[in-house]
């Protein structure tokens, strides 16, 4: 071998600080091609990207072979959005050498963090679902399981939020750009999806009547597969996104015609399948586009778990004890109608048997309650684009409605709400029952909400089959979340209850011990001071506004929504500033209100929302007579990047929704574990949040999903006369809507008022806010006691263990999908 060959070859595998000197020296000119004195940071990135690429290859290969060579069942986490921010961080930390890679760089003249500071936020989704999503990768892979991921490689990722005179603008967020390292393109793994045409009918060789789909339009779905390490480096998994690819064969007519133009335009459109993520969290967009999405990637990753399943055994009977598939939400639902027809259709099995193994093979989460979120695909659309699904949709509908029939004794409602087609209006296919049906598990990620959708959503499938829902409490990764977004937290942590917590979170209950301890609570104050300063700087770069880092940093850092009642936060902080105004020579504690989310772009009321967030915050933040005891900022553009800074500096979190309405929350979670202090209803994970922190360290206030139920029934919530009878919410209302914030538009928040009064007040805001003030006095006074406060943020950080995305996907791999751990086998190491 050559020599210079061979000295790459050791290269690629050393881990210490010379090694990897060599190597980013070697790999900036011959991979990127730049010399030293021309790089630009974005280069040396992508030059210790690619070198710390090298160094997981191999284990990475050792992996996916010893999953192959065990035929371990694996599972499959089916998702249309993965919400994975950057990634170098995260893996310099799984694989240990992140003091290395620093010292290494340092010797080059370069620091990590600028380094850092170049890499793109991958946005592959919206929000709690996708990142969800991404923190169960990096637990399969820290927890040794055989998982894969599926998904889009979308372009263009969550739009860039802008904030242009206080209004939310989108702009395009193209992560790509300039390449991305950590993917290794698969031009060979390639399957054909279509779309249109129509169904034949005919007679197999034994002469039973069988189908067809012809005439159809192809698509090529290309795989991109990004290794997913998990911590200590030891299991690397694989994260395999599509693409579309337009066919070469395409509109062959085209070129006959010499319409080579159009050909080539025709190829622009059928690839614009894997373009662009839907901007809409927690609302359905039911554009065709949109299917066309969820089918495309799903329909491409059966035949990939078909295609490596087939290569350990020639039927499909064991199919479910090989492969887990888990639908994250209903967006891979058509799936199941996927799978009956790629065994029925294109394999030849029966019926009945294709049935057995998909119901034992799928298991489905729902994240949302809320109505507007449940999938529908009109029947006429779904007829159109997938025709034989929806007969096989049809099909599997008469086959369940027939059994069920006896046991719903002419209850017609019943049957109605158990069908797959809703038969109101335009007839339409819902996801959420197909997705039940042909699951053998189906979970919600709260105690509650797993409850409500027994009550709710799924009343009727849990009557018919009681032991199918159950429930599996979200959870966050403490690698991304501590280790490595609260670097001095986490220090100190380990400074004294060594690192175990990082790969066990329950061990942080050790920590639980020392919130008594003098010494250790100044300790865990001076981190906290060090992360708040570096949000500081950070909120000052973004918006030019200068916050007092020994403020109270109340935070509220997630998507705009009604239900999420970021209105009732701006309103108790037009409260708080009347009454600072009103009583100038109290001494007030210090509050500094940061916000940040995205609105979906169509979602009206909640860019009106941010409008107003921007408007309150331009009068407060320059106004004289709070001499700065108040600020409020909103922060442009929340994403993973921006949310592990935030995290860290947080004081109070702000989990507000109307009960009932979120399902989960896991942003709760975060904050928590960083040392925050809850201020919350009894909502999604919250109570589970509460009953492990404590009642004493968590402020809970507002109606209960129950009482919000029983209120919304009885029809009898005036919110008028609620407002009437609360002089301090009065006035604030007064003052939005006679234009102080906005006096260039007066009438700006008409829509806003009118939902409060004659609107009903849906999300009940006005209900909740004589309590939420009160419970924000009660956190305004304990930060008074810095000591008290900081013993309590300590028990917050050592009760929640239990949070960690480790132990939920246990539950999940032990519970739901019968995956056990597999430890890599290391071939000896070649001499070299
Ligand atoms: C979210 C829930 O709103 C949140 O409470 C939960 O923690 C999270 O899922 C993870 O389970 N739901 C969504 O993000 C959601 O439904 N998004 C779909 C529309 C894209």
């Amino acid at each position: 071998m050559d020599a210079r060959y061979k000295s790459r070859e050791i290269e690629r595998r050393s881990l210490d600080v010379d090694g990897l000197k060599r190597s980013f020296l070697e790999w900036l000119v011959y991979s990127v091609g730049k010399d030293a004195r021309a790089a630009t940071r974005r280069d040396w990135f992508h030059t210790v990207a690619l070198a710390v690429r090298d160094r997981l290859v191999d284990r990475w290969m050792d992996t996916t072979r010893t999953y192959y060579q065990q035929d371990a069942k694996r599972v499959y986490y089916l998702s249309l959005e993965f919400l994975i921010g950057r990634l170098l961080t995260n893996s310099l930390a799984n694989l240990g050498i992140t003091d290395q890679c620093r010292q290494a760089l340092d010797r080059i003249g370069l620091n990590l963090d600028d380094v850092v500071e170049a890499e793109p936020d991958a946005a592959l989704g919206n929000g709690g679902l996708g990142r969800l999503a991404a923190c169960f990768l990096d637990s399969m892979a820290s927890e040794a399981l055989p998982g894969y991921g599926y998904g889009i490689r979308y372009e263009f990722g969550l739009f860039e939020q802008r904030f242009e005179h206080g209004w939310q603008v989108e702009y395009p967020e193209q992560w790509l750009q300039f390449g991305n390292p950590w993917e290794f393109p698969r031009p060979e793994v390639l399957y054909p999806v279509q779309f249109y045409g129509r169904v034949e009918e005919f007679r197999d060789s034994v002469g039973e009547r069988a189908y067809r789909w012809v005439d159809a339009e192809r698509v090529l779905a290309m795989a991109y597969d990004t290794p997913v390490v998990g911590y200590g480096g030891d299991t690397i998994n694989t994260l395999r996104l599509w693409s579309a690819r337009a066919t070469r064969d395409f509109n062959f007519g085209h070129f006959n015609d010499g319409a080579y133009m159009k050909a080539v335009e025709q190829k622009v459109l059928t690839e614009n399948l894997s373009r662009v993520l839907y901007p809409n969290d927690a609302t359905e967009g039911g554009k065709e586009l949109r299917l066309k999405q969820e089918y495309f990637f799903t329909s491409a990753s059966l035949q990939d778990i078909l295609r490596r399943y087939l290569q350990h055994h020639s039927n499909f009977d064991s199919l479910p004890d090989k492969a887990a598939i888990q639908l994250n939400d209903t967006h891979p639902a058509i799936g199941i109608a996927e799978l009956m027809r790629l065994l029925v259709d294109q394999h030849g099995v029966v019926w009945d048997k294709a049935w057995d193994i998909t119901r034992a093979t799928f298991s489905y989460t729902n994240h949302t309650l809320l109505p507007e979120a449940l999938e529908a695909w009109p029947v006429r659309m779904m007829e159109r684009v997938l025709p034989r699904h929806m007969q096989i949709i049809y099909e599997i509908n008469a086959k369940f409605l027939n059994r069920s029939k006896a046991r719903a004794a002419g209850d017609n409602g019943r049957l109605s709400r158990l069908s797959l087609i809703d038969e109101r209006g335009d007839r339409r296919v819902r996801m959420g029952n197909l997705a039940f049906l042909g699951s053998h598990k189906v979970n919600g990620v709260s105690a509650l909400h797993t409850e409500l959708m027994k009550q709710t959503v799924f009343a009727d499938f849990h009557a018919e089959f009681p032991e199918r829902i159950n429930n599996k409490t979200n959870g966050i990764t403490p690698r991304r979340w501590l280790h490595q977004a609260n670097q001095p937290l986490a220090a100190l942590i380990t400074s004294r209850i060594g690192n175990g917590w990082i790969k066990d979170l329950s061990q942080i209950s050790a920590l639980a011990e020392k919130a008594d301890d003098l010494v250790f609570r100044e300790e865990f104050r001076r981190a906290k001071r060090k992360n708040k300063k570096r949000l500081a700087a950070y909120i000052a770069r973004q918006t030019g506004v200068d916050v007092q880092v020994d403020s109270l940093f109340d935070v509220q850092v997630k998507r705009m929504h009604e239900y999420k009642r970021q209105l009732l936060n701006i309103l108790q902080a037009i409260a708080l500033y009347n009454e600072m105004r009103d009583n100038p020579t109290v001494s007030w504690v210090p509050v500094t209100k940061i916000f940040a989310g995205k609105a979906a772009p169509s979602y009206h009321m909640a860019k009106l929302i941010i409008k107003l967030i921007n408007d309150v915050a331009k009068v407060v933040n320059h106004d004289p007579s709070v001499h700065d005891n108040l600020k409020i900022v909103l922060l442009p553009n929340y994403n993973v990047t921006a949310a592990e800074i935030i995290m860290p500096a947080a004081d109070l979190s702000e989990q507000i929704s109307t009960a009932g309405m979120e399902a989960s929350g896991t942003g709760n979670m975060k904050l928590a574990l960083n040392g925050a202090l809850t201020i919350g209803t009894l909502d999604g994970a919250n109570v589970e949040i509460r009953e492990h922190v404590g009642d004493d360290n968590i402020f809970i206030f507002g109606l209960t999903a129950e009482e919000v139920n029983d209120l919304r029934a009885s029809g009898g919530f005036n919110p008028r006369e609620v407002i009437a009878s609360n002089p301090s919410l009065k006035r604030a209302l007064d003052m939005i809507s006679t234009g102080v914030f906005s006096p260039d538009d007066p009438h700006r928040y008409h829509p806003i008022l009118q939902a409060l009064t004659d609107g009903g007040d849906h999300f009940l805001v006005t209900a909740d806010f004589s309590d939420y003030c009160q419970a924000q006095q009660a956190a305004m006074d304990l930060y008074r006691d810095q000591e008290e406060w900081t013993r309590k943020a300590i028990l917050n950080t050592a009760n929640m263990g239990w949070f960690s995305s480790d132990r939920t996907i246990m539950e999940y791999a032990t519970e739901i999908w019968d995956v056990h751990p597999v430890k890599p086998e290391h071939p000896a190491e070649t001499e070299t």
